[in-house]
């Protein structure tokens, strides 16, 4: 059976209408038209999204750029870095500070942290800010996609990842050595901003 436009909009609309549970028709237009959005960045799976470009800091060559989306309760990270090593590993981390400033990654302090936990692999109790390490192919790129548990995205509360630094390790993440993981030298630095939706 084929919709006609007309009833598709009818249909949709009285479903905007039951979602916003409306009662006059008066602020059913408006609810409608904030709801079309809200259901439009519901069907893209859309929440709160960042964008992290990550520099390579001073005698290396990383760069690259990390997405991160609100997920319902998950945070997806989509990683592209090249310049690493060819099939390097490299641990990379969220840091406290969104602050490349000092040229070596440094100036982003420890990992962030805002539970208190040790240093760890994603299965066990872990820094807020530990990922999973980047794996590199022959001509030193990777690309990663995981989601993150236990962080949220532009809520402002203490586990949020907005404004805070992103760094790559020239090593990889032994995901035991406390407090850091012993990866070594900052070889890309980048700070998590906020996309406007
Ligand atoms: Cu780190």
């Amino acid at each position: 059976m084929t919709k006609t436009p007309a009833r598709t909009l009818l249909v949709l609309s009285a479903a905007v209408l039951a979602l916003s549970g409306c009662s006059s028709m008066k602020d059913g237009f408006g609810a409608m038209k904030e709801g079309m959005g809200e259901m439009k960045h519901r069907m893209m799976g859309d929440g709160p999204s960042a964008t992290a470009k990550l520099d390579a800091t001073k005698g290396n060559t990383a760069n690259g750029t990390v997405t991160f989306k609100q997920h319902g309760k998950h945070v997806m990270v989509h990683a592209r870095v090249s310049g690493l090593k060819p099939f390097g590993e490299h641990g990379f981390h969220v840091h406290e500070k969104g602050d490349c400033s000092s040229g070596d990654g440094m100036s982003t302090g420890g990992h962030f942290n805002p539970t208190a936990k040790p240093h760890g692999p994603q299965d066990a109790d872990h820094h807020a800010g530990d990922m999973p390490s980047l794996k590199a192919d022959a001509s030193g790129s990777a690309e990663a996609r995981f989601h993150l548990e236990g962080v949220t995205l532009g809520d402002g509360g203490p586990t949020d990842l907005s404004g805070k630094g992103l760094i790559v390790h020239v090593g990889p993440d032994d995901y035991k050595t406390q407090p850091t993981g012993n990866s070594g030298a900052r070889i890309a630095c980048g700070v998590i901003e906020p996309t406007k939706r």
